[in-house]
Order: structure tokens, then sequence, then C-alpha cells
């Protein structure tokens, strides 16, 4: 049976505004631009704000509603801009402050909303705040997680106050010798946790928000939400994490069970409290929504409480990572599982939804899933009602690339972070310099968007494509009258069926599989393509009698539409 959602229904319960209402994230396409490799202004091989400037309107052109910039923050980037150590203030390698008002004002100007990454997981040890921590400047003592350690009863040696392993391996705990004390990290030595329990840093927190809420921008992305409280027993002291049996290094971050320094109940009321801010801010100074997205790899339940529980309201795209866990092998059925996740819980109870098709910490859909269903994703997530977030490149079919690491500025994320490929020309014209930051994949002569935009149905025609159906009146409606529905009709042809109020009628069947697949009998109407993937044998305008039998190629992806 496929699975109706008739939402009207749910939603004139839930909101007296209607059904028709929606807000502009509810529906959006998001974009997210790793700012080191979108465009580089000035030749010196790193991307930067005057570059992603200088190419807003393509956004605007394939149908984005916002962008979110990773971090363009001050920073040591001994983590590639997550350590900051001025939250108010551009790094130089990306431009300046006045680089940065003439982005807003161009993206204000083509009706692209700009949201930043926020990281309040931690600064920079080069912050100021730091320094002032260190040396117990008055009200800056305990801006960070300080503690004396305890002492080994049977050596008298001191030790790290727990067994707590950070993210990227090893302690958490790193003793200061100037302060005499050791002071928590999560993630690397030089990101030191922030004391979040300490309202002058909540309110420090706020100030960054404002800072940049003033400057024009539509929202903050959250990094790293789980990880922001750690448990501290009543008499200061901290607990062991017990071994959680997943890894046989004790130095690895899985080796633990994160029961103490993971998604703590104080995050929730922490995500209200940004979220009342944002209202707050937009009811003193009008403007559309400010949203809040947060990145957090927790079960849905956790993210079904950042969305808000009833009394407050949180972040309104808890982001949904359920699609990224597919594999090469994933059928249409598996595909079915992972939609399942999100909907029965957060469509149930929130009537939201959020698709990410990928990031800069994870391989590229074409390494992931195999390069013939890039398409497939980008249909599926466009097809599906709320919102999709799309990482920079993957809408014309971007691969990894084996990044050989030599020195200490590489790592082994940086596969999916190679310069955008704009055209055929030397270095895709993503930068007119000697030398880019990350090699370009060899293969941009062939995917790039200058030639992609030529060819019929390459992966950005159909990225565009299904962006306008996304916001035509059949997908708009996925609040109003009708519904949609999605099943695995066969183990690996997925369906989504959307409808409207206009008796308008879509068909989105999507072949998972390596082998031709045939239905027969799947309704009683006679359909039209309106948009067919590379592999196809069909073509837009041509119909198919649905009361007889559809034919879908190996990894071929179709709309088809009814008009009553
Ligand atoms: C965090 O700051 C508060 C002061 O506002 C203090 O009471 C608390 O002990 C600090 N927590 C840690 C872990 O240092
Ligand atoms: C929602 O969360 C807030 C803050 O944690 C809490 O005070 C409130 O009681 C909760 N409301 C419901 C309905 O659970
Ligand atoms: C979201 O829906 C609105 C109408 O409610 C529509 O105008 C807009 O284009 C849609 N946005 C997207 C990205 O599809
Ligand atoms: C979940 C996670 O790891 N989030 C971020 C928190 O901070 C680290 C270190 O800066 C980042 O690398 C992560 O992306
Ligand atoms: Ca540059
Ligand atoms: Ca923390």
């Amino acid at each position: 049976m496929p699975k109706w959602v008739h939402l009207c229904l749910v939603a004139v319960l839930v909101a007296i505004a209607g059904c028709a209402d929606i807000d502009w994230w509810e529906n959006a396409s998001l974009y997210q631009i790793y700012p080191r490799s979108f465009q580089d202004s000035d030749g010196d091989g790193i991307g930067d704000l005057k570059g992603i400037t200088s190419r807003l309107s393509y956004l605007k052109e394939i149908g984005i509603t916002a962008t979110w910039l990773s971090p363009v923050f001050t920073s040591p980037m001994s983590d590639f801009g997550y350590d900051i150590s001025n939250f108010f203030d551009i790094d130089p390698i990306f431009g300046t402050l006045d680089d940065f008002d003439a982005l807003i004002v161009e993206a204000k100007s083509l009706g692209v909303k700009i949201i930043l990454d926020f990281v309040p997981n931690h600064s920079s040890d080069e912050n100021e705040w730091f320094d002032k921590s260190v040396n117990r400047v008055d009200g800056y003592d305990d801006f960070y997680v300080w503690h004396d350690g305890k002492v080994n009863a049977e050596t008298g040696e001191r030790e790290p106050p727990s067994n707590w392993i950070s993210v990227f391996g090893g302690p958490q705990w790193t003793w200061h010798e100037t302060r005499q004390q050791y002071f928590l990290h999560q993630f690397q030595v030089k990101q030191p946790d922030l004391n979040f329990t300490n309202p002058m840093v909540r309110e420090h927190m706020l100030d960054v928000l404002k800072f940049w809420l003033d400057r024009g921008v539509d929202g903050f992305r959250i990094d790293a939400v789980p990880h922001i409280y750690e448990y501290r027993n009543a008499d200061g002291s901290y607990s062991d994490e017990p071994v959680s049996g997943w890894s046989s290094n004790p130095e690895a971050y899985d080796y633990h069970d994160h029961i103490y320094t993971k998604d703590q109940p104080a995050t929730v009321e922490l995500m209200y409290e940004w979220r009342a801010f944002l209202d707050q801010y937009r009811t003193e100074n009008g403007g559309d929504s400010r949203v809040l997205l947060a990145e957090a790899f927790s079960s849905v339940e956790t993210l079904s409480a950042y969305f808000g529980n009833g009394t407050h309201l949180g972040t309104q795209l808890p982001m949904n990572f359920q699609l990224m866990y597919l594999s090469g092998y994933s059928t249409a059925r598996d595909v079915v599982s992972s939609i399942d996740y999100w909907m029965n819980t957060m469509w149930t109870e929130h009537q939201t939804a959020n698709w990410v098709v990928g990031n800069h910490d994870t391989n590229r859909v074409a390494d992931r899933m195999g390069a013939h269903k890039v398409d497939l994703l980008n249909v599926i997530v466009s097809a599906l009602p709320g919102a999709s977030i799309t990482y920079y490149g993957e809408e014309i079919g971007m691969s990894n690339v084996d990044v050989e690491c030599t020195g200490d500025s590489c790592e082994d994320r940086d596969g999916e972070r190679t310069p955008m490929q704009w055209t055929a020309g030397r270095n895709a014209d993503f930068s007119q310099g000697e030398n880019t930051w990350l090699p370009l994949n060899p293969d941009y002569e062939r995917f790039n968007v200058q030639t992609e935009r030529g060819v019929a149905r390459s992966s950005l025609n159909i990225f565009k494509g299904m962006q306008a159906l996304k916001s035509s009146s059949a997908f708009q409606s996925f609040k109003q009258e009708g519904g949609f529905s999605y099943e695995a009709i066969t183990n690996q042809v997925l369906q989504i069926i959307r409808t409207n109020k206009y008796s308008e009628e879509y068909r989105i069947l999507v072949n998972m599989g390596n082998g031709m697949e045939i239905i027969d009998g799947l309704a009683d109407k006679v359909f039209e393509y309106v948009l067919t993937t590379a592999y196809s044998s069909h073509h837009q305008g041509q119909t198919v009698d649905l009361r007889e039998r559809i034919l879908l190629m190996p990894y071929e992806a179709v709309v088809l539409r009814w008009l009553a």
C-alpha cells in the first residue's frame, strides 16, 4: 500500500493560520558552499567572498532559495575555519567585512538568502576569550571548561578528570601549564570547549548572532550541536564513559559510549533560546523568518525535540542525514526505509522535512552511490516534500578526487572539497592563478556548468528541471488539499506521487537498479513525460498509458504528469 499523507487535515488541526501558508524555509532549496572551493577572485588559488559574490547569479539560475557558507570567520585554520579566533570578523583569506557586506547586497538584489555557519562547540585557543580565561581575567575565569584533575590513589600522580576521548581521537582533557588546570576539548587541542552553562558565554554568543543578523544574514547553520554540553556531577567531578564495544582501539572516539558528552538535555533548551532570539529579532526588525539549521548526528527523536516541543520552538531545520547513509547497493525499498525513518516521526509530529544530499565531511554521491545515481538522488530530494540541501557541485555530478596527502595542510576529507567546475577552461575558471589549493578533478572538462548547460539531459539540466517542478503548483501544495505518497512498487522502483487541488497529478518513478523494469497497470490513466534522465529511452512530451505498461531503463528516473 502506498503511504498517503493528507496534510491539510493535520495542518488545520495544528495551525489556525491555515494549511495554505508555508514559510520560506519549509520547501526551500538550500545549497552549501565551501568557500575555499567555490570561486577565487584574486588568483591565490583559494576561493573567497568576492568570488562567491560573482557567482551568486548562478544560484538564482539553478533555483536556490538560500545558501549556507562554511565558516569564513577569523581562524588560525587548524581545522579549516572550524576553530574561530574572532567570531566578529572575516578571515583575510576570504576577504573583509566590506566584502561580506557587498555579498549581502548582491544576494538581496537577486533574492538569494545567506546563512552562516556558526560553530559554538568551541573556539580557537588563539581566541582572546581563551587567553583571558587562562589568565583568570575577571568574568572570563569560567568561560571554558577547566578542572584540576584527580590524583591517582596508587601512584600519587595527577590524571585527567575522566576517560573521555575526543572526536578526533586522544584524550579530551589537556593540561594547561599557565593556568595549572586541565581544559576540555571535544575536538582538537586547539579547539577548547566553551562553558555554555555560563550565562556570560551564552550572552557573548547571542552578541555574535546579533552582529551577523545586523549585517543582513538570514540564519545560521549550527555546527556540532550534540557536543555543546557535557555532564558534570553535582560535586564538580566528571564520570568515566563506558566502553561501547564498537571499537577495539582505546584511543578512538568510538571506543566509548558518549553518555556524558553528547546530546545532553540542556542542548535542546539552548536551541529554544536561540530560536526565541531570532524570532524576537524579526519582530523588532521585520523581514522574513530567520532560520536555524542544526548539524546533529542524533536520533530522530532527539531531532524532534530540537525542532520544538509544543510550548517552545527550536531549530526549523534539524538536518536529516538519512539519505546520506544510502550506498551503491541500496534498493528502492532501502530508500523508502530511509524516508520512513524521518516521515514517521518528524512529519507526523511536526509536518516538516528536509533532505541532505551531501556535505564537506562525506564522499560525494558519485562515490558513495555511483555516478549513475547522482541524478536519481537529485530527483528524489526535489520530489519529496520539504527542503532539500545540496552540497556545491552535486548538481553537475562532481566526484571525489584522490588527494595525495603530503604536508599538514591536507586531510582525508579533501576529496569532496575540490574546486567547483565552472567551464572546460584553465582551472575550470575557478581561479586565474597558477595553482589551486586542492587539485581540480581531471574530469572537469566534461563535468562543468558551461558544458552541461548545453547538454539536454545533463545533471545540471535535470537539477534545474526538478527545481522548476518543486516550485510549481503541484509541488507547492504539500500542505494544502491533496498530498503525496511514496512507495517501492518493486524492489528497485521508487514511486513518489504528488497531487494538488487543480487535479494535477505527478508521478516520479526512479529505477535504482541495474536491470530493466516493466510495470503493468500502474494507474488507470494516460500520462505525459515531463522530465526524463540521461538513461531514458523516452522524451519530454511523449505519453505513456499506465493502464498498460511502462518500461524503465536501468538507473532511469522519469517525471510523469496527468492533467484532468
Ligand atoms: C561554567 O560557568 C559557571 C558560571 O556561570 C560555573 O558555575 C560553572 O562551574 C562553570 N562550569 C565549568 C564546567 O567550569
Ligand atoms: C518544552 O521544553 C521546555 C524547556 O525544556 C520545558 O520547560 C517545557 O515544559 C517543555 N514543554 C513540553 C510540552 O514538554
Ligand atoms: C515554495 O512554495 C512557494 C509557494 O508556497 C513557491 O512560491 C516557492 O517557489 C517554493 N519554493 C521552492 C524552492 O520550491
Ligand atoms: C559533528 C562535528 O564534528 N562537528 C564539527 C565540530 O567541530 C569540529 C572541529 O572544529 C568540526 O570539524 C566538526 O565538523
Ligand atoms: Ca582568493
Ligand atoms: Ca562542549
